[in-house]
């Protein structure tokens, strides 16, 4: 299912474009499709969000570029952990939400790629809003976000602290079901010691699903067939 909403989002990769490279799972199959095409001969230009998005880019032979350099991104394909009927998105689940808000907010288009799992009637429900925090304070940055009425963990990994790539901790805040995104992730932000967090509110174009009926586009509030897209 995911490598199915990959191949779709290709559709929409043009000659000479600026592309963001988002993380995941979902969007490795994009990137390796996209080596592919590279081999063929197509011309773009990558800008991954995270390392490991980068190392694979690379071995694919794809070029990359420095957002400081390119930063008007035609089209960015990215992965998601929930997708609500607004587009809005809770993203981080790979720890890359800060560059990949950043890259994001600088492209013309943004496509998120997703099987069906992810999509949500309300945010907050399957999955817990990842926010990354300066290692400086992070204990007092935990406890003001708690007092925003959520549970929140460090995360770590195979029982170490996880690190991202930016050199800082995630804290996963469970808020449960979220009824005002967009002022939650204000709110969140707000908070010194925050660097980002893991809602994407308004920032997404399109979305498309890989299921077992196939791929469909979720438009706002309602799946469409993959042959009227
Ligand atoms: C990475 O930090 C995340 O935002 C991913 O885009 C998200 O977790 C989706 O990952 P998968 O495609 O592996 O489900």
């Amino acid at each position: 299912m995911k490598k199915l909403a990959a191949e779709k989002a290709l559709e929409y990769v043009e000659d000479g474009m600026i592309l963001g490279l988002g993380t995941g799972s979902t969007v490795k199959f994009a990137v390796e499709k996209l080596g592919e095409l590279v081999k063929k001969g197509l011309s773009i230009k990558g800008i991954p969000t995270s390392i490991r998005t980068k190392k694979l880019a690379e071995s694919l032979n794809i070029p990359i570029v420095d957002i400081n350099e390119y930063s008007n991104i035609d089209l960015t394909i990215d992965g998601a952990d929930e997708v609500d009927s607004f587009l809005n998105l809770i993203k981080g689940g790979g720890g890359a939400l800060t560059r990949e808000k950043i890259v994001a907010f600088h492209s013309e288009k943004v496509i998120i790629i997703i099987d069906e799992s992810k999509v949500v009637k309300c945010l907050g429900m399957n999955f817990p809003i990842p926010v990354e925090n300066t290692k400086y304070g992070w204990q007092a940055t935990k406890k003001a976000l708690e007092e925003l009425g959520c549970t929140a963990e460090l995360r770590t990994i195979v029982g170490e602290t996880y690190i991202t790539d930016n050199q800082n901790y995630i804290v996963d805040c469970d808020f449960g079901r979220i009824d005002e995104p967009d002022q939650l992730e204000q709110d969140i932000n707000a908070i010194p010691g925050v660097l980002e967090n893991g809602l994407f509110i308004d920032l997404v174009d399109d979305v498309i699903v890989g299921s077992n009926q196939g791929v469909m586009s979720l438009e706002k509030t309602r799946l469409i067939p993959d042959n009227k897209i």
